[in-house]
């Protein structure tokens, strides 16, 4: 069974930059997020240890008003998977956007690790 910590770095990290404006597309279905189509979906572009060394940054409040939530201290590039309005289930169809950005992770647990992506901004 898949722990938190894994499933975000499945959802949320891929350490190469995209190359193609169809990214999301095959992204999205290669990380098995398809099955419902999730709407909206950030990938952070950076090595795993930079992504999991925001848990030791700046402390901030989640949009759920729990507490457990970090910003990075610098931008990252990432990329924004948005679900076009013309997508027909199954077949899911995104929209692609790089952006550079500071990024807000969820931390959990011992080691204290990256489970939910909160927000880019
Ligand atoms: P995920 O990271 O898998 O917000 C809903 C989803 O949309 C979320 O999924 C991230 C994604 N999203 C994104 N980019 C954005 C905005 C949204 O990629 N710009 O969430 C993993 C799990 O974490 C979920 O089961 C909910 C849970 N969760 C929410 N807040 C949490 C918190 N403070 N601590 C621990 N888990 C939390």
């Amino acid at each position: 069974n898949e722990s938190p910590a894994k499933k975000f770095q499945r959802q949320h990290i891929d350490p190469k930059l995209p190359l193609s404006s169809t990214y999301c597309n095959k992204k999205m279905e290669q990380q098995d997020m398809t099955q419902g189509c999730k709407p909206l979906n950030t990938f952070v572009h950076e090595p795993l240890k930079k992504i999991q060394a925001v848990c030791f940054q700046e402390k901030v409040t989640c949009k759920d008003g729990k507490t457990n939530c970090y910003r990075s201290t610098s931008k990252m590039h990432t990329t924004d998977c948005s679900l076009l309005d013309t997508s027909k289930y199954p077949d899911c169809k995104y929209q692609t956007v790089q952006k550079e950005r500071y990024i807000i992770l969820a931390c959990e647990g011992n080691p204290f690790v990256p489970v939910h992506f909160d927000a880019s901004v």
